[in-house]
């Protein structure tokens, strides 16, 4: 990984991306900037705290039954608004929402559909701990004439971008287009996105995970074995101690396995046995899977890669187990074992 790049702009990068990967088109390359833009305008949002009377709940619930922070709704709709008239996308989904979001009629359609988390860490937007913006990009179906909730329903592995925002002491953004992992810091004075982090590589082996240890009574026996042997620490099978990280957003959790290693697990478990995990397949798990992986992490739902789930609803949702390479496939095959 390198750090402490000379002043690289977020549009000059993706200029670059576009000219060295034919993968990156002149739409996708747009898109991105506008996505980047609105979370510019989510992190001043959220800056605000309290003097911008963005805390609290909304008073509303959103289609999964959780009750939604104004921070929740304003992010939403900055996301929509930014993005409806650009012309790069055919339709939009968001885990606030119940359904698709279509184009309105008077703007033109491009050929991506894109779907956003637009305040993941709900329980932390009151508490001035990080939060943040998560995103994915495909490619629409060819000749489709309106998109459908079927059209979105594509594996991870057809993703052409994703990329997440912090919204913490920092705020930053770090993005994909299946050429390795950058990372892009918001300079506050000038209003810009400066790469800040190129190619970042997740280490293969850790010593810190990432888990709600509040559930442990509920958890399947191969979690039970994995998390039962890193609690051995120096008596257990890798001979060290380990370390608990939980933040309780994603997003952060994410960010430091990106910087520094890590594992992060959130299990399906015996208390709802038809749910498998708490969060979603299209807006969470993937988009975060294909940023890990192409960090040179993994990614899986316990048995299977993420990645390669044929998702069968738009809020579905999954288990995840992602980050170190040889720690997620340890546990990976104790669920294979199982
Ligand atoms: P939200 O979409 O409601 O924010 O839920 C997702 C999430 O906040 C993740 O970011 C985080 O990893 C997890 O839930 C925390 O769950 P828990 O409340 O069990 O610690
Ligand atoms: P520092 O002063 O080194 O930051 O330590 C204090 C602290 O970070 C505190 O803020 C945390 O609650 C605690 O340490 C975390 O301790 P663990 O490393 O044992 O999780």
């Amino acid at each position: 990984m390198t750090t402490n790049t000379k002043r690289i702009s977020l549009t000059q990068f993706l200029v670059e991306e576009q000219r060295l990967h034919n993968t990156v088109s002149a739409e996708l390359r747009l898109l991105i900037e506008v996505v980047a833009r609105a979370c510019k305008t989510i992190s001043h949002a959220v800056g605000k705290g309290a003097l911008g009377e963005v805390m609290g709940s909304a008073g509303s619930e959103n289609v999964q039954g959780e009750v939604q922070k104004k921070l929740d709704v304003i992010s939403n709709e900055i996301l929509l608004e930014a993005n409806e008239w650009g012309g790069h996308l055919a339709a939009m989904a968001s885990e606030e929402m119940e359904t698709i979001h279509l184009i309105p009629n008077r703007y033109p359609k491009g050929e991506y559909l894109m779907l956003f988390d637009p305040l993941d860490g709900s329980s932390n937007i009151d508490v001035n701990v990080s939060i943040g913006t998560i995103f994915s990009v495909l490619k629409a179906p060819e000749g489709m004439a309106s998109p459908t909730e079927q059209d979105f329903l594509q594996p991870g592995t057809h993703q052409v971008a994703a990329g997440y925002a912090v919204y913490g002491p920092q705020t930053v953004l770090v993005l994909t287009t299946g050429n390795g992992v950058n990372c892009f810091t918001l300079d506050r004075e000038m209003g810009s996105w400066v790469l800040t982090q190129q190619n970042i590589q997740i280490p293969a082996d850790t010593r810190e995970y990432a888990i709600n240890a509040s559930n442990a009574r509920h958890w399947y026996e191969p979690v039970q074995r994995y998390i039962g042997e890193l609690l051995e620490g120096k008596a257990g099978p890798r001979g060290v101690d380990f370390n608990t990280r939980w933040i309780a957003s994603m997003v952060a959790d994410v960010h430091r396995i990106l910087n520094r290693g890590g594992i992060f697990m959130y299990p399906a478990d015996a208390r709802e046995p038809d749910k498998p995990g708490k969060l979603r397949l299209m807006y969470e798990a993937n988009p975060m899977a294909f940023i890990v992986e192409q960090a040179g992490g993994a990614a899986t739902n316990g048995p299977q890669r993420i990645m390669e789930i044929q998702p069968t609803a738009l809020h579905q949702r999954v288990a995840v187990f992602l980050g170190s390479k040889n720690e997620v496939e340890r546990v990976t095959g104790y669920h294979q074992e199982a």
